[in-house]
């Protein structure tokens, strides 16, 4: 990096020594599901709930072997701290039924996470499964189905704890259910009090240790074949997380189109001390699209770093494209999310609030848009060197041999 640079940025206030050092110790939880199109090991048939993944790139892991094989290949392409984000219907080993999922079919990843020093996130999976009639899971009529889905999110409560003692890592473990209705409701309320009820079962069914780990709920406004309710809407999950002393995830692809996600977190972080994080690309709709550097990505960097939320926050990602090789829309959402950081910790915050602050609008608008032709591309550049990572132009390069070599040939 020119020397020029440092000045340049230091004439700012900006240390970007201190900036790198934060990026690398701010830990990227790396979703599982984007090598495999959210298929898992279970050979559980189709996805389900309303997610869906287009496209048919070779090359799609079948097993624990390639996944992590693919996973691999991607963390040493990948700079900073990283986690993995599992779900349920990644259990290994003997495979059991959904509701049985617990310690011992994570007990690989486990091994896994620690040889590499990664930390470790959950997720039980409430969907691709036939335990969800007519779609419903902890919202169902049916008392059956509630208990099958509470006590799979029970042993995941203890999954998740495992999996913080043994990394010695914060730990999340994020519930999203599909529950919806494709019409309009003839209840609206029945379902979210049985909702309600569930999600206490299932805190009061094991009592975690708060001090490693976190349970986040997630939102959404609606899927494909729910398009009139969401049982777990924003309203619903907000109030619960509140009430109960958990987290509410924010998923960047669950709001309405126009509705600003980055604006809520100065919000949530008024009243809660942590925050949860799907980061996700929505097009038109929730596509889960590869995340790109765009606007609503920095602006959500950009509100993390000015509330100062970076070590009370966990950043997962959560996209499925199969229509790209897997690997490199793993890697580019990643690395396009680091980079965003980067530029929000390399933004002199402290001269833009004090310009709000002294009403001069005139200098916000005009250091808003003078800073985003600084140089920080070759800022980024340094940080992959101190990482002993790859360029962006290599690393596309390394990932298509692999996939010549490998992927091509599944
Ligand atoms: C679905 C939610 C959920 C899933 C993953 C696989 O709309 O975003 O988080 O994407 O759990
Ligand atoms: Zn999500």
């Amino acid at each position: 990096m020119r020397k020029e640079v440092k000045r340049l940025y230091e004439s700012y206030g900006v240390d970007i020594s201190k900036a790198l050092n934060t990026l690398k110790n701010t830990p990227i939880s790396l979703h599982c599901w984007q090598l495999d199109d959210v298929n898992g090991f279970e050979n559980s048939g189709d996805l389900s709930g309303g997610i869906q993944t287009t496209g048919n790139y070779p090359g799609k892991a079948r097993n624990f072997e390639e996944l992590t094989r693919d996973l691999d290949v991607a963390l040493s392409l990948i700079p900073g701290k990283k986690k993995i984000n599992l779900h349920a219907i990644y259990q290994t080993g003997k495979i059991v039924e959904r509701c049985n999922v617990g310690i011992e079919q994570f007990e690989q990843w486990v091994k896994y996470a620690k040889e590499r020093n990664l930390g470790l996130d959950y997720n039980p999976t409430i969907f691709s499964h036939p335990m969800l009639v007519d779609g419903l899971s902890l919202s169902s009529p049916d008392e059956n189905v509630r208990n099958y889905w509470i006590k799979h999110c029970i042993n995941g409560l203890k999954i998740t704890e495992y999996f913080a003692k043994e990394t010695k890592q914060r730990s999340l473990m994020n519930i999203w259910i599909p529950d919806g209705l494709k019409d309009v409701p003839a209840d609206r309320f029945g379902p979210r009090l049985r909702l309600k009820e569930s999600l206490d079962a299932i805190l009061a069914g094991y009592k975690y240790d708060k001090k490693v780990m976190d349970v986040a709920v997630e939102s959404k406004v609606f899927g494909i074949g729910v398009e009139s309710y969401t049982t777990g809407s924003n309203e619903f999950y907000l109030n619960y997380a509140a009430t109960r002393g958990i987290l509410n995830l924010l998923d960047t692809g669950h709001y309405h189109p126009t509705e600003n996600v980055a604006d809520k977190i100065s919000s949530m972080f008024t009243f809660f001390n942590r925050l949860a994080f799907h980061v996700s690309r929505p097009v038109r709709w929730d596509s889960d699209h590869v995340l790109k550097l765009n606007d609503d990505l920095q602006d959500v960097a950009d509100e993390l770093v000015k509330c100062n939320g970076l070590n009370r926050s966990y950043i997962g990602l959560d996209y499925f494209d199969a229509s790209v090789n897997r690997v490199i829309a793993l890697i580019v959402g990643a690395r396009n999310m680091q980079k965003a950081l980067l530029k929000a910790l390399l933004t002199p915050w402290h001269l833009l609030k004090e310009a709000q602050d002294s009403y001069d609008h005139t200098r916000v608008l005009s250091l808003q848009e003078e800073l985003k032709t600084l140089p920080w591309g070759e800022v980024w550049d340094e940080y992959l060197r101190r990482q002993n990572m790859v360029s962006d132009k290599e690393m596309y390069e390394i990932v298509k041999k692999y996939e010549e070599e490998v992927l091509s040939k599944r």
